[in-house]
């Protein structure tokens, strides 16, 4: 049986094989293994923070480079979280978090509704955070709002370009987490005037 607010995927081209399960009211388990180490690092956070039990298989072509493996999984991730959430119905729609980390601050402002934008502003000083090349952060932030029904607003600041990313997905998913809830005060309408 199948968890309510929940949704399996699977997308197979020739650059990558991406596999997710993805529950939204769940405990923050994250069983990640992409290739890449730091995206897992990230994946992790975001379950974790989200309170989401995600699971991401992803083979990729990793000998070209990162980029079709990171994409793709965002857009996975993105599908899975849209069919998790339905017709989006009595959810809160809005969240929004401040997550510090040492030195790095992000903060995130999101809408849940299906409206899908990206204003992603992570100044990320260095090419890569382990094997991921940096620009793939803000990338897959962008392409995972865009599949996932979206509206994801990140700024941050920081030094260490780990803990600017990791705070960024970490606020992202805290703000995801409250967006995503059930507001019981809706009575299963939309929380929109239209
Ligand atoms: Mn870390």
């Amino acid at each position: 049986m199948t968890a309510p607010r929940s949704a399996v995927r699977q997308r197979r081209t020739r650059e990558t094989n991406i596999a997710v399960h993805l529950a939204i009211d769940g405990g923050g388990q994250g069983e990640v293994a992409t290739g890449l180490p730091f995206l897992d690092h990230l994946l992790r956070a975001l379950a974790m923070h989200a309170r989401f039990d995600l699971e991401v298989k992803a083979a990729g072509d990793l000998e070209v480079d990162a980029h079709h493996t990171v994409e793709d999984v965002a857009v996975v991730l993105g599908e899975a979280l849209g069919e998790a959430l339905g017709d989006r119905a009595g959810i809160a729609r809005f969240g929004d978090a401040t997550v510090p980390l040492d030195e790095a601050r992000a903060m995130a402002a999101i809408d849940c509704g299906g409206r899908a934008y990206a204003m992603i502003e992570l100044p990320l000083v260095g090419p890569s955070i382990g094997s991921l090349p940096a620009t793939l952060v803000p990338h897959f932030l962008e392409t995972f709002a865009a599949r996932g029904g979206l509206t994801v607003h990140l700024v941050g600041s920081g030094r260490d370009d780990h803990h600017l990313a990791e705070a960024g997905v970490k606020a992202v998913a805290r703000a995801l987490r409250q967006g995503c809830a059930i507001d019981a005060t809706l009575a299963d309408r939309s929380a929109s005037t239209k």
